[in-house]
């Protein structure tokens, strides 16, 4: 039986800032945009103490401030929380070999061939990165990535969950069929229509039904994960095909010139995430929402995958000059794509994937 860890840093955003700022600890904190709540913005994250306020990802800041008033808005600061991935992915690293990042603040380790067992295994990283960065985060072990990160989210703050098999009728099936890996909104949706909302209803229903509805792959992922299996390995490869950042302008702008400067900022930060996780990108896309919605995307490519800024942002510029700029700008974002990992032979997947509006 493998031995599959998830960990999830706890409002790690908030917990970071918390500790810059040791007069907000306790406090309900709203981490997003500029801090200023008066001005255009979504919140990237909210302290524990403002959750309880019904503040969440996501939310405009200006509804935040509705719900609490009280609490302390503070801008996103990207390179305090680079930081901090940064030390916390090392001492995962050192734990085992054999990881995935899953964005900057949560990843899978196989630990199947680690010494100890999974409490021993789990209060050592939760005590190596309280001591490295003063952060707590959440930590579920199975068999398996889905009951592993399903299982992470259970008992958060501070939370270790270990499941089995065994486990899933009583603390799987009365979840929400959002819970699991790879059902979003639209998968939710379509199952919303068949009367599914729990794990339960999932498993309730006939593999036919789900491949008829679903596809054969994803009708027999849907019929596996909801009895908690799922052999999808922790890659070494992992499943990032891109990264991407965007910003919202407190003003709408139609200055070239200034948006070149703050996708360059973009891109500069994007290379540094490519570099920390050890990809190169092949593909760069620019994204641009004008002030009456419109949205429109463009996107170029290298011969070969590159991780250097010189070589990327040029590819950033030709999109954006493949856009006539006649209106004011809302929001621009710039996503780097065809991700392989340094010294991996490119597996001659097509750099020109259709690009995704929903994965800005
Ligand atoms: P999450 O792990 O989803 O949230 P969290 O760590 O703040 O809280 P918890 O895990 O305890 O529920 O996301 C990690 C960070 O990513 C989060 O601190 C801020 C950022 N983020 C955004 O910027 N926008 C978003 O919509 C989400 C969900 C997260
Ligand atoms: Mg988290």
């Amino acid at each position: 039986m493998r031995r599959i860890l998830h960990i999830d840093m706890d409002a790690f955003f908030a917990a970071i800032e918390q500790l810059r700022r040791p007069e907000l600890k306790g406090k309900p904190v709203v981490v997003g945009g500029s801090g200023n709540p008066n001005q255009r913005g979504v919140v990237s994250t909210a302290s524990y103490e403002a959750r309880k306020f019904g503040i969440h990802s996501a939310m405009p800041l200006r509804t935040a401030y509705q719900r609490c008033p009280q609490a302390v808005f503070v801008p996103v600061n990207f390179a305090a929380y680079i930081e901090a991935s940064k030390k916390i992915k090392g001492i995962l690293r050192e734990i085992s070999p054999v990881y995935e990042s899953g964005g900057l603040d949560e990843a899978y380790l196989d630990i199947t061939d680690v010494p100890g067992t999974s409490e021993e295994i789990a209060d050592k990283i939760k005590q190596e990165i309280r001591t490295a960065t003063g952060l707590t985060c959440s930590i579920g072990i199975a068999p398996n990535k889905l009951l592993a990160k399903i299982g992470s989210d259970l008992e958060k703050p501070d939370g270790l969950t270990i499941l089995t098999l065994e486990d899933v009728p009583k603390r799987i099936w009365p979840l929400g069929v959002r819970k699991l890996l790879w059902v979003g909104p639209k998968t939710e949706e379509k199952l919303t229509a068949m009367k599914v909302k729990t794990i339960a209803d999932l498993a309730a229903l006939p593999l036919e039904a789900l491949t008829a509805r679903f596809g054969d792959a994803h009708g027999r992922y849907l019929h596996d994960a909801s009895r908690g299996k799922n052999e999808s390995p922790v890659a070494a490869s992992s499943k990032t095909r891109s990264i991407s950042r965007e910003t919202t302008f407190q003003i709408d702008t139609r200055d070239r010139e200034k948006l070149l400067e703050v996708m360059e900022q973009m891109t500069e930060r994007l290379v540094e995430d490519l570099r920390e996780d050890g990809y190169l990108a092949k593909t760069a896309a620019v994204k641009l929402r004008f002030a009456d919605f419109e949205t429109l995307t463009r996107q170029s490519s290298l011969s070969r995958p590159a991780e250097s800024r010189d070589e990327l942002w040029p590819l950033v510029v030709q999109c954006l000059d493949r856009i006539q700029l006649d209106r004011p700008v809302r929001l621009i974002g710039v996503r780097l794509a065809g991700l392989v990992k340094e010294g991996e032979i490119a597996d001659g997947r097509d750099p020109n994937l259709p690009i995704e509006g929903t994965l800005f």
